[in-house]
């Protein structure tokens, strides 16, 4: 058995901790050998609903987890953590639009930049899946000057799988058989499920998918995928969207063998988009080195969404700079 390791997860008395965090205690991320303490953060508020998940935790007698820590304290929550996801997030209500949300959560993610970059391990891994993620993980990192940038990740991960998803179904075949299928840009109805360099059993699939079905209805799905299961569910996604952070943190940890994924990771200016963006490419994984995927060409139609999607993270950016300033 290996040292344990620490892993923080915060809002993890809500709907997507009730999923990771039993997925997480079976070795599902950082594998069948690999020991962990868990360090639970939530507010206040959730913390007696935060003491009946640990107990449920416990009862399920996990061989791999060996401690629980539970905490509304970020100075705590993030104490020696190795790997985080940080989920817990202002919640959008009917009367915010997006510059609200982003403003709204300004303050957990700057407070919560500072306590990683005092009190996480020298190589943490931090994960935002709390929407809006991307700025949400941007605000993070400028609040948290002394760790490297590719130290904070968003999650486009579920945008992905879902894309997946839905071009398996269309060609009658097993989701496995779809590779090469990122997301470019936003966790937003911007971002752009990039199909024209997706492959099937490995070969392109542009030549057997109908173009207009892909530019039309396939991204109007993707892109209204979280809309539909609310409607459906009467809650939104939950599930899914931790089986997409496990995915996410298990191939940065673990690596991908040469695969394409999609990550929502520091632009350092590939494909002209503005450094320190948190933009969502495809990247492939190896030894924790997460490294975009070179020499893709775009076409109008692809070069069109992805200075869309880019154009509204920088927009983002502008708005939460006031609440930099004040916070650094
Ligand atoms: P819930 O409302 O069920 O749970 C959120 C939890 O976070 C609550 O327990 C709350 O008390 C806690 N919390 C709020 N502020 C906190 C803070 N400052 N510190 C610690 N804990 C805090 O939401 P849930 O369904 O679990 O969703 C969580 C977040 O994931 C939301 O922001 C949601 O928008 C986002 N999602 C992101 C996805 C993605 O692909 N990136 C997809 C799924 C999901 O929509």
């Amino acid at each position: 058995m290996k040292t344990p390791i620490r892993v923080c997860v915060t809002g993890a008395a809500g709907q997507i901790g009730y999923s990771l965090l039993f997925r997480l205690a079976s070795g599902d991320c950082f594998g069948p050998n690999q020991p962990i303490i868990l360090q639970l953060l939530d507010l206040p508020v959730g913390m007696k609903a935060l003491e009946g998940v640990a107990m449920e935790l416990e009862d399920c007698a996990f061989p791999l987890v060996h401690g629980m820590e539970l905490t509304d304290d970020p100075f705590k929550g993030f104490n020696g953590v190795d790997a985080a996801f940080l989920v817990g997030a202002r919640p959008r209500t009917k009367d915010m639009n997006r510059a609200d949300l982003l403003t709204a959560n300004g303050p957990i993610f700057t407070t919560q930049g500072k306590a990683i970059n005092d009190r996480a391990a020298s190589n943490t891994k931090i994960l935002v899946v709390g929407n809006p993620c991307n700025t949400n993980a941007y605000i993070a990192m400028e609040s948290a000057p002394d760790r490297p940038k590719s130290s904070f990740h968003a999650m486009t991960r579920l945008d992905e799988n879902r894309a997946k998803a839905q071009l398996a179904k269309k060609l009658g075949v097993n989701v496995g058989d779809i590779s090469n299928m990122s997301i470019w840009g936003n966790h937003s109805d911007t971002m752009f499920p990039d199909f024209f360099h997706a492959k099937v059993k490995g070969n392109p699939i542009t030549a057997l998918l109908d173009q207009e079905w892909a530019k039309g209805p396939f991204l109007k799905t993707v892109a209204t995928r979280g809309k539909a299961i609310i409607e459906a569910r009467g809650l939104s996604s939950a599930a899914s969207a931790a089986g997409a952070a496990l995915d996410h943190m298990k191939d940065w940890w673990q690596g991908t063998n040469g695969a394409w994924t999609s990550m929502a990771i520091a632009s350092q200016g590939e494909y002209n988009i503005p450094e320190g963006l948190i933009f969502s490419f495809p990247v492939t994984v190896a030894n924790g080195q997460v490294t975009v995927v070179k020499g893709l060409d775009h076409n109008s139609f692809a070069a069109e969404k992805i200075a869309a999607t880019t154009a509204e993270l920088v927009s983002e950016r502008t708005t939460v700079q006031s609440i930099l300033q004040a916070a650094n």
